[in-house]
This record gives C-alpha cells, structure tokens and sequence, in this order.
C-alpha cells in the first residue's frame, strides 16, 4: 500500500517539476515531505530481509541436526516436498499407540453425540474430554510422526494439537469446505486422521498438489484474491477438477499434508467424515501470532507426566 502511494506521488511530483535544474531540489522536497513513508517503508524491507535471512541461516545450522530416518519415513518427506501431500495409513505408519488414540477418539466423538455437540464441522472436545483421553494429544508427539514433520520443515518443530472434525451433509458450503491455503509459516505440516471410510459422497479431503498448482496462483490468491476463500467455480477456471486430488480412503488413512498448498473438505453428501487434524510449525513461524494451539495450560500441565524433555521443547509456546 505505502509503495503504491509513493510511486504515485513520484509520478505526480515529477510531472508537475519538470525543469531540469531544480530536479535536486524537488527531490529532496519530495523525501523530506514524505519522510514517513520512505522509513516505513525501509522499515518493512529490512524487517522482511532480517527476517528471511534468520530463517536461512536457521535451516542452514539445523541440517546437520536433522533426525535419521527410515525408508518409509524419507518417502512420505520426498513426497511432501514435490507434492504437497502424502497419503499413508496407520497400519503402515505401524505406531504402537494408534490403536488407543483411534479408541479415545471415538470416545469423545460419542460423547460429544450425547451431548448434542454444536452441529459445525470443526468441534474441539471440552477440556475435560481432551485431559480423560490424553493418548489423542500425545499420538502426535509419536516420534515417528515428529521425526518425518522435522525433516520436512527443516527447523525443530512445534506441536499445536489436534482438533476434530466432523464434516456432516449439512448443505454448508462455506469456510473450510471452499478452497484455502493456511500460510502461518514458510513449511508447516498438518496431519489427518480418518476414523471412519471416506468416498466421494463423504466428503474426503481435497488437495491441489504442488505439481498442478500454477506457479502464479498463490500469489495471485494471496495478493489479488485477499485470501479469501475460493469456490470450486473459481478454482476451476484454474486447475480442472479432474487434477484435484481427492483423498477417499478406509478407516485409518492419514494423510501429510502443507498447508500452503491449497485446500478444502468437499462437502459430504451422504455420509459424515470424523477426523483429526494434528498441527504442526516451526518454533519462530513466519506468523505466529495466527499459529492457534488447540490446548489450554491446564490441559499441557496434566500432560507433562507422559513427556520427555525433548517432547516438552516440542509443544507449542511463545518464544
Ligand atoms: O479436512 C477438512 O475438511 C479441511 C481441513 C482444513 O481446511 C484445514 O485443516 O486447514
């Protein structure tokens, strides 16, 4: 905004001074009377390249520390780097706790029926549901979870939680049933969770992979488009249906995916999808104050018994 009104002003202070011999003079009139703009404007720039050259240097000095991975875990990091995405299941994930993590879930998912939870598709159990059923919070402190969400980001992490999902035929076609793409930090990593078998009439998640994005859209969503959410009418005339990746699956099925990318969750017709979205960032993300933890300090203190020291670095804090 600040550069398009300078620019506007050097175009109309010039237009009207066009003597050649007093061009100094009315360029040092025209910096002191808008001073304020130019240091603003300075400002910005050098916060951004400070910013930026942070991040660099961090990721340079972190790669040495990057954790080991096996096989299956560099796979799942390689295709998140050129897609954007990577659809798995727990049973090939083979992590110990899922099995008690899928049963707490559908606990509170039950629960939440009883008490006729608001009819919206992204519910957060109460407190006292979440510290009942902890192994839910602590699946995604799995080091194996952790270990692929590092390689990926290339910093330590951060672990913002898990919210719920129950995405109903309900006829809403807003929010996070239109296309999105979530932008806290440079590289972060959510995780979903099916609890239950998604087709296309139960409204599976919906990704645009890296690889059928136009290289401009991002920017074009972010800058033109104000970030708004985008129908399919919209997103169509810029990538065909037929390219969106629409992650139907069985019961169990969790898929890696970068929020930068874009997405949404199609709105179900038939059948309802309960999921879990585990979050993760950086420690010093690009936005963190839009960075929302899906836990209270009470809940992390009853928590902290079941962590190691390297895991209580992991949850999410100002820092
Ligand atoms: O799974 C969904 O329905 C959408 C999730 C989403 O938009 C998000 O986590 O940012």
């Amino acid at each position: 905004m600040h550069a398009r009104i300078l620019c506007l002003r050097v175009v109309l202070t010039f237009i009207s001074k066009r003597d050649a011999h007093r061009s100094r003079l009315t360029f040092q009139i025209f910096i002191h009377s808008n001073l304020e703009i130019v240091a603003n404007l300075l400002q910005k720039g050098i916060r951004k390249t400070t910013s930026e050259y942070r991040y660099l240097s961090d990721v340079a000095e972190h790669r040495t520390s990057l954790p080991q991975l096996a096989q299956d875990e560099a796979t799942i990091v390689d295709t998140l780097d050129r897609e954007g995405i990577c659809i798995t299941s727990l049973d090939a994930l083979g992590i110990p706790s899922s099995q008690k993590m899928i049963e707490d879930a559908l606990a509170v998912r039950d629960e939440m029926c009883e008490v006729g939870a608001k009819n919206n598709f992204f519910v957060l159990p109460s407190e006292e549901q979440r510290i009942a059923n902890p192994s839910f919070f602590l699946w995604g402190l799995e080091p194996k979870l952790t270990r692929i969400v590092e390689a990926y980001i290339r910093l330590p992490i951060s672990y913002l939680g898990v919210g719920l999902l129950r995405s109903k035929p309900d006829g809403d076609n807003s929010k996070s049933r239109c296309w999105h793409r979530d932008t806290q930090d440079r590289r972060h990593v959510k995780v979903t969770v099916y609890f239950n078998d998604v087709n296309e009439a139960g409204g599976p998640f919906q990704f645009l992979p890296h690889t059928v994005t136009p290289f401009f859209l991002p920017t074009w969503y972010s800058k033109v488009y104000k970030k708004n959410f985008m129908s399919d009418d919209k997103m169509s005339k810029f990538v065909s249906p037929d390219k969106w990746k629409s992650c139907t699956g069985a019961s169990g099925t969790v898929i890696f995916f970068e929020p930068n990318g874009f997405h949404r969750g199609k709105i179900p017709t038939e059948s309802e999808r309960f999921a879990a979205i585990y979050k993760y960032a950086s420690r010093h993300p690009k936005h963190p104050d839009f960075c929302d933890p899906h836990f209270s300090a009470n809940e992390l203190n009853t928590y902290q018994q079941y962590l190691t020291p390297e895991q209580k670095e992991m949850v999410w804090k100002i820092r």
